[in-house]
């Protein structure tokens, strides 16, 4: 069986880009392989947040995760903070990474422009490390993740094989596992069409929360940004030309599984397209947040899925990091 590994981070709102980029995903593979999912604390405190938000979100992310369909029977759902071998295997890729590819990170750059990169947290530039320590403690063979992701695999993969050659095998090497293009890969903010519909965006009318009601979807669905043109033919499916529109073409080409140059042929005019995502958009969070509520009445239980979820990361995880400290020369307390 492949093991899988993924993860989300608990702060801000959950949106409709994590559900099609990665949630569904993850769902869909929790019975294929050996799956183990992760709420990622840790890597939350690499940008300014609150203490209360960040407790709070990380309850609220699990149970979400549950809520949408994460069977704590058939995969390892577990926060990151948890499982103190995630820290402990990042410093020794810290001294593996160079700064130089650190520093290539484009999330780093974009996430450091806000404040500029002297005042950044040195935790955001190294953010890319504990995410590889997170994925290469499991013997990961499959990380679903959207397209966003892909570089800082890119450098897992490669922190994986330098450790390797320079230690002795060490690591399994892990592959992204990316949806395909046009399928919910890379969900775009729908007042701004160019930027990733993202969790730390302040484009709140350009994200779909997961929480959101259905007046509030209906709302943002309908004021999103598409082009002046609105004739007889103005919907196409043509992501370089018309960016607002071939989003809202893709988002609901993914929510129907089908592709997004057959949805474009169904429509003609923005309104009628605009009507049906919003619905279908509806259908699929509703249910969603009705689990939401129930589970959320009863915090108890999702703390003993996290509690165990926890300790059977705990057993792979220190595994792992106990090859990794015997290949570089230190010492395990005996
Ligand atoms: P932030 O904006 O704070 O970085 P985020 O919205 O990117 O947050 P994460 O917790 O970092 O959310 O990501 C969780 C998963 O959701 C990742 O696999 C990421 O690739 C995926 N994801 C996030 N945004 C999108 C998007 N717009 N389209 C597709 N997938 C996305
Ligand atoms: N960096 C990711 C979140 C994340 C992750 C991981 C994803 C942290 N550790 C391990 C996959 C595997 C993000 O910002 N979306």
């Amino acid at each position: 069986m492949s093991r899988v590994f993924s993860g989300i981070q608990p702060t801000g709102e959950p949106h409709l880009g994590n559900l099609l980029g990665a949630v569904r995903w993850w769902i869909a593979d929790q019975r294929q392989g050996d799956c183990f999912y992760c709420v990622v604390d840790l890597h939350a405190l690499t940008i300014p947040g609150d203490p209360a938000e960040l407790r709070n979100g990380t309850l609220t992310m699990a149970t979400l995760l549950l809520a949408a369909g994460l069977d704590p029977e058939a995969c390892t759902l577990f926060v990151q903070s948890h499982v103190p071998a995630h820290t402990q295997l990042a410093w020794l890729l810290e001294c593996t990474a160079s700064v130089g590819e650190l520093r290539r990170m484009t999330q780093f750059k974009d996430k450091s422009a806000r404040g500029g990169e002297e005042a950044a947290r040195a935790g955001l530039f190294t953010y890319p490390v504990l995410m590889a320590a997170d994925i290469l403690l499991y013997d990961t063979d499959r990380v679903p993740v959207g397209d966003d992701q892909r570089q800082h695999l890119e450098l897992t993969r490669d922190l994986a094989q330098r450790f390797n050659s320079r230690y002795g095998e060490t690591f399994v090497v892990p592959e992204a596992s990316i949806p395909p293009a046009g399928r919910g890969d890379r969900i775009m903010d729908l007042q701004d069409p160019d930027k990733k519909m993202s969790k730390s965006s302040e484009s709140a009318q350009g994200t779909i929360g997961l929480f959101d009601d259905p007046k509030t979807i209906e709302r943002k669905v309908k004021r999103a940004v598409t082009d002046a043109d609105d004739g007889p033919d103005a919907v196409r499916y043509h992501p370089a030309t018309k960016p607002g529109v071939s989003n809202l073409v893709e988002l609901l080409a993914t929510i129907q599984g089908r592709r997004p140059e057959d949805v474009a042929a169904d429509y003609t005019r923005y309104g009628a397209l605009k009507a049906d995502l919003a619905e279908a958009i509806i259908a699929l969070v509703e249910p969603i947040q009705v689990a939401y509520r129930s589970l959320a009445s009863e915090p108890g239980s999702v703390d003993a899925v996290l509690r165990s979820g926890a300790k059977r990361a705990e057993g792979v995880a220190r595994a792992t990091l106990a090859r990794a400290y015997e290949a570089v020369g230190l010492t395990l307390p005996t």
